[in-house]
């Protein structure tokens, strides 16, 4: 068999599970593969690609960074003949993609098999035209294969190939390392990848699948032999705490077995007494929970969240009383709210004190029921296109706002009233100026101050992240290196002894 290279491209200075799983498949096959981060290899970015000489190159896509994919393949083409494949949830969601010049091959869904599929056609001299979950586009013509079942068995998975971004000594010595204890959620809230992912599952087998606990015991052993790791994160599942069950055998395997504070994420209703207690004894540092907007009908018919008030203080309390930290995620500029609706979520915020309130600009992606709504209420034009997305929810609203500009600018101040309420009443006048640099520069302060507090990040590391990240796209140019960084910081926030 021939061996083959897949060489992946990045943007973001941080780990994508997504990218080491794949990767992992494409080792386990025989092949080659290697990333390339556009940050840390500066401007020598595209000559590594090049004398990498790669069969593949591969992106996984976000909406809105799918453009800077789309211009390094169009660059890289111009100067070497190789295949480029968009995966991740752009391709999945969009997979029309392939339409764009540059795109060989979009793959929908888990890549896993996908990936293996295409290399077997490729080092047999065949055409992939045929290999499930992926769009093949030959001679002009594309080639639209259905998705593949799920894979159920997701201790059959090999773990990640964290070697494929931990050969980045910056990325090596951050604290904390990423880990997935499961795939998908069963709810369907209207601006999340879920209700999209399930219909072109459907059929396919179980959506909500999650790992043994010793499996994922046996991963975070392995981890810790490989590399340093002082906080795992578990923050990239969905929601961790979805099966009661699984969440106990988990926790008490964990608490028996692993001596390694953690963070997660989850839904409120899922923390009661009970599992406060066994989160407590496991270690558990810090709770993300996300209940969007304080504006109960908003949250429960717009974006279909099922969570009431009640759930969100129940579970801050009980972990608040238990040491545990409390990040609350929030979403302003919803279609049907006005700047008050906004500063109402502030107050339930304040009223709950979390150790942080982190806040976006609410942003509905192509193809989620919240597109749909935004488009009926006059909000969004139908044909909306995803060139015209941000990298990230951080900058500007893509909805037609009446209050767009001074709801920009309140989610600059968002945090930071949170911690200190009693600057609101100059955050009400100074959201009436236009928004500006200065804001933004506010806003990236506070979540580098909240890093480094609440994170334990090193100075090095905060070095180490400045300078690997690169720029946004279309961004004012006071937002250059920071939505990455934002992410970045978001990744390790964290508390812990
Ligand atoms: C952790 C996380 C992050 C992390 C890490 C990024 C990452 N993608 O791993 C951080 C904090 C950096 C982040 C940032 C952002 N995120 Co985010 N994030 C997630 C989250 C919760 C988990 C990702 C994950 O690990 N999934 C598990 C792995 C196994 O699945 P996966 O990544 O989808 O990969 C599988 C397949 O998609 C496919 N695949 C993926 N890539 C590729 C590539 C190839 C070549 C192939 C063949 C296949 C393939 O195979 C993989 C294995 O089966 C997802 C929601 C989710 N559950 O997926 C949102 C999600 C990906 N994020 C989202 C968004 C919007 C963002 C931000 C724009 C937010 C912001 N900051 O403003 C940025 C954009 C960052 C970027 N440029 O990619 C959206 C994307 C929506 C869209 N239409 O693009 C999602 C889907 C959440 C949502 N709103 O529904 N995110
Ligand atoms: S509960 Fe969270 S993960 Fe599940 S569908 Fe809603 S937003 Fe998505």
């Amino acid at each position: 068999m021939r061996k083959l290279k897949v060489v992946f491209l990045e943007r973001l200075a941080m780990e994508k599970l997504g990218l080491m799983y794949i990767s992992a498949m494409v080792r386990r096959a025989g092949h080659e593969s290697q990333l390339f981060l556009e940050g840390a290899e500066g401007s020598r970015f595209l000559d590594r690609v090049v004398e990498a000489r790669p069969d593949v190159v591969a992106f996984s896509v976000t909406t809105g960074m799918h453009r800077w994919a789309l211009e390094v393949s169009a660059r890289l083409k111009a100067r070497m003949d190789t295949r480029i494949l968009f995966g991740g949830p752009h391709a999945s969601y969009t997979p029309e993609v392939i339409e764009k010049d540059p795109v060989d091959l979009v793959c929908r869904g888990e890549g896993e098999e996908a990936i293996v599929g295409l290399l077997e056609c490729l080092a047999a001299g065949e055409s992939p035209r045929n290999v499930p979950n992926l769009w093949v586009k030959e001679e002009g013509v594309v080639h639209r294969n259905d998705v593949r079942p799920l894979t159920q068995d997701l201790d059959a998975v090999p773990f990640p190939d964290w070697d494929l971004y931990y050969r980045y000594p910056y990325l090596r010595r951050l604290r904390s390392k990423p880990l997935l204890t499961g795939r998908g959620c069963s709810f369907q809230c209207t601006f999340c990848h879920n209700h999209l992912d399930m219909p072109v599952c459907s059929g396919k087998g179980n959506w909500v699948r999650k790992r043994s606990p010793e499996n994922v015991v046996a991963e975070i052993r392995e981890l810790r032999q490989r590399y340093p790791i002082e906080v795992l994160n578990l923050e990239r599942d969905d929601h961790l705490t979805i099966q009661r069950d699984w969440t106990f055998e988990f926790l008490e395997a964990y608490a028996r077995q692993v001596d390694l504070p953690f963070v997660l994420q989850c839904r409120p209703e899922t923390i009661d007494l009970e599992t406060a207690d066994a989160l407590a004894r496991a270690r558990c540092a810090s709770v993300t929970i996300s209940f969007e907007t304080a504006d109960a009908r908003l949250r429960n018919s717009l974006l279909r969240k099922e969570i009431s008030d009640e759930d969100v203080v129940q579970a801050v309390t009980l972990l608040k009383e238990r040491g545990i930290f409390v990040k609350t995620l929030n979403m302003i500029g919803l279609p049907g709210e006005d700047l008050d609706g906004a500063l109402e979520t502030l107050a339930f915020n304040v009223r709950l004190r979390p150790q942080f309130a982190r806040c976006s600009i609410a942003t509905p992606f192509p193809g989620t029921r919240l597109f749909e709504q935004s488009v009926s209420a006059g909000m969004l034009a139908p044909d909306h296109s995803s060139e015209d997305y941000f990298e990230d929810y951080f900058q500007k609203t893509v909805l037609d706002h009446p209050d767009g500009a001074r709801l920009e600018n309140l989610h600059k101040f968002f945090s930071i009233v949170v911690t200190f309420p009693w600057i609101l009443p100059l955050v009400k006048l100074l959201v009436r100026l236009p928004p500006n640099p200065v804001f933004y520069r506010l806003y990236l302060a506070a979540f580098v101050l909240y890093g480094s507090s609440f994170a334990g990040l090193s100075a090095r590391n905060i070095v180490d992240l400045i300078r690997f990240t690169p720029s946004p796209l279309p961004a004012p140019k006071a937002a250059r290196r920071s939505w990455t960084l934002l992410a970045v910081l978001e990744r390790f926030s964290f508390n812990f002894d």
